[in-house]
């Protein structure tokens, strides 16, 4: 268990279409847990693989709905949209790879997404309000897609130029 660094954009990692996983391994319920722990400390609502380094088909989210329920850890192995809402709503969206940037995104209201579990059993789980916005968040990080590939270019690359300011800054420090 352990807090992983997190990957800030640009980077070649964010843009990767990620590989499915072929077998749920010791090593990959030990990974979920890193991820687990990493978005907990951030502090973050989901994390995508690619985000800690890893481009596969691997997310974690914890779909808890207000504070005093205890918390719902999920991970969901090469994950797939099998239905999308007509209807959408709109969301402030951040990104723990793009620090302190926010932006309005429009997505489907209501997803269907099925998964395979860490006890390699199949899901199908609907999501609606913040976590559809979520998981169709943490989906297209595995299809090295950002929430500012939605933006109109001009914002999507001053955002690109303040975030490759804070690389070279904390890089120097
Ligand atoms: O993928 C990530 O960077 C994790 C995001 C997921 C997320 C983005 C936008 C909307 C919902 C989820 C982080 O969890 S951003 C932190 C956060 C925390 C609470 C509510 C919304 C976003
Ligand atoms: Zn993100």
């Amino acid at each position: 268990m352990s807090v992983k660094p997190i990957l800030i954009h640009p980077d070649p990692r964010l843009k990767t279409r990620c590989t499915p996983i072929d077998s749920v391994t010791d090593e990959l319920r030990e990974l979920a847990d890193d991820m687990l722990q990493t978005m907990y400390d951030a502090p973050g609502i989901g994390l995508a693989a690619p985000q800690i380094g890893l481009t596969k088909r691997l997310l974690v989210m914890d779909s808890v709905k207000d504070e005093d329920e205890p918390p719902r850890p999920m991970v969901l192995i090469n994950p797939e949209i099998t239905w999308s809402s007509e209807e959408t709503s709109v969301y402030e969206e951040g990104c723990l790879s793009i620090p302190d940037q926010y932006a309005e995104v429009e997505r489907p209201a209501e997803v269907r997404v099925k998964w395979i579990d860490l006890d390699e059993q199949d899901r199908e789980e609907s999501f609606s309000g913040l976590w559809a916005t979520c998981v169709q968040h943490e989906i297209d990080h595995l299809n090295g897609k950002l929430f500012i590939d939605y933006l109109k270019p001009l914002r999507r690359q001053m955002i690109t130029r303040k975030m490759q300011k804070l690389k070279r800054e904390r890089a120097r420090a």
